[in-house]
């Protein structure tokens, strides 16, 4: 039986429920832009099947509003970047200001993984900024000592569901795929977690409810009350379904 030896949180919808005030700053970054753009609740859902805040403008300019393709290519990534760097800053904004509420059970369950000597990770496709902002806002500027690795958007280019941010963190930790268990909220990520042989236990919230989880060692509505142990005997699961495979 191979021993749990770390986990692996996504950060986006599995540590806080981050997406409203993520199409909220959207919004607020096309307003700035003096765009007509507006996101709203059913559009966000759908546009969320794309992991990057880049890629998600991309793909609602030229294939939802379909007046993207006509721009030049140079000057459609640079507006591109622009509307991200500006909506990046209302939400750094947004988290400060405790928009955001952390779900149930996380930051009990880094406490107690740590006591109990697993090793903690990030796999993210959001923005370095954005993770600073919500990590920081909870656990103090020296949140990033509590994580021996952090995958984000700029280390790991390739979104989710490429496995490309879990398996730079499993290699990160110096462990197999198979002693790690990753956190989700997302048909992407579940996708990418298990394209990297990475056990995953999944948290849906609102806006992923609706996703396939196929693939998971386990779908649960949040982590409030799960404790190490409950950690482990699921974990325990994923070896013997490798073994009976
Ligand atoms: C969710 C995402 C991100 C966020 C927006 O990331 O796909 O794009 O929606 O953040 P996670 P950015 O893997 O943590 O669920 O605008 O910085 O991309
Ligand atoms: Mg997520």
């Amino acid at each position: 039986m191979t021993q749990l030896r770390a986990l692996i949180f996504d950060v986006d919808g599995t540590l806080a429920d981050t997406e409203s005030v993520h199409r909220l700053a959207f919004n607020l970054a096309f307003a700035d832009e003096g765009l007509d753009w507006e996101w709203d609740e059913p559009l966000y859902v759908r546009l969320l099947d794309v992991s990057g805040g880049k890629e998600r403008m991309d793909e609602y300019w030229c294939r939802v509003r379909g007046d993207g393709a006509d721009i030049d290519e140079a000057e459609r990534a640079e507006r591109l970047l622009r509307l991200h760097q500006r909506k990046t800053q209302h939400y750094e904004r947004l988290v400060s200001e405790g928009k955001v509420t952390w779900r149930p059970g996380v930051l009990a369950l880094f406490d107690e993984a740590a006591r109990a000597g697993l090793t903690l990770a990030i796999a993210t496709t959001t923005s370095p900024a954005n993770i600073e902002a919500l990590l920081g806002s909870a656990l103090g500027p020296n949140w990033r000592k509590r994580f021996a690795v952090v995958e984000d958007a700029v280390t790991a280019p390739q979104k989710k569901p490429h496995p490309q941010v879990y398996t730079q963190a499993v290699k990160g930790l110096g462990l197999n795929a198979a002693q790690c268990l990753a956190f989700e909220d997302s048909f992407n990520g579940v996708q990418a977690a298990c394209a990297a042989q990475v056990p995953v236990l999944v948290t849906p919230n609102a806006f992923t409810a609706h996703h396939a989880f196929t693939g998971a060692l386990r779908v649960i509505a949040d982590l409030g009350g799960v404790s190490v142990a409950d950690l482990r005997a699921w974990h325990a699961d994923a070896g013997v379904l490798v073994q009976q495979a």
